[in-house]
């Protein structure tokens, strides 16, 4: 079985967890977090050096980081993957922007407010600076489901797994979504997916 090392609390972590729930893909979950220096652990950092979670490893021990590489491994050949090559495209460049513009500050945000593990980072300019670049991310998806129901197309995608990881979450940032109604109306469509599951799920075993 394969396994995905990552932290429940996590939205990079979530999405592996939430995609292979909603294929029904039967994996292990190792808990390891940089809240307890698991993700520094010498055995961790041997898998990958570069020392983040989540982290994909398959039976024959093959290792790949990078959560959104993850969900292109794991939907290969499923509905989370449109068969036309511009829609394709189009999922990419949901799944770049949401790790260049969106996490950077959406999930930073969170993570300053949510873990005094972090409060000295937590800075007035950098608390500042997660917001406004928080806002101008989110305005970039409110644009696209102020008047459509999925990012790509017409149907759910990677590119809703991925954004929906954080974004359910930015309210614990300080983001409010009722200043984004496409977006309160879009997670209320990925949460009712058949089998979605919540952050803090991990499969029993
Ligand atoms: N681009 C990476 C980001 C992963 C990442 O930053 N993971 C955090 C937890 S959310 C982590 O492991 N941090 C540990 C560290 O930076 O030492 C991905 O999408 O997987």
């Amino acid at each position: 079985m394969i396994t995905i090392h990552g932290m429940t609390d996590s939205g990079n972590c979530y999405k592996p967890r939430l995609l292979a729930a909603l294929l029904e893909i039967p994996f292990r979950h190792n808990e390891v977090s940089f809240l307890d220096g698991g993700t520094r652990d010498p055995a961790f950092l041997a898998k990958t050096p570069n020392g983040k979670v989540p982290l994909l490893e398959l039976e024959d021990g093959r290792t790949l980081p990078e959560s959104n590489a993850i969900l292109c491994y794991l939907a290969e050949g499923s509905r989370f993957v449109p068969a036309d090559r511009f829609a394709r495209a189009q999922m990419m460049s949901w799944l770049f922007f949401e790790q260049y513009s969106h996490e950077p500050h959406v999930a930073v945000r969170r993570s300053l407010v949510v873990y005094p593990q972090l409060a000295a980072s937590a800075t007035p300019e950098r608390m500042a600076a997660t917001l406004a670049g928080g806002r101008k991310a989110l305005a970039v998806m409110e644009a696209r489901l102020a008047v459509a129901h999925w990012l790509v197309d017409d149907a759910p995608t990677l590119a809703d797994i991925a954004l929906y990881a954080y974004t359910h979450l930015a309210p614990e940032g300080g983001f409010d979504l009722a200043e984004t109604p496409g977006i309160a109306r879009w997670l209320a469509r990925v949460a009712a997916l058949p089998r979605h599951r919540p952050l803090d799920w991990t499969p029993a075993g």
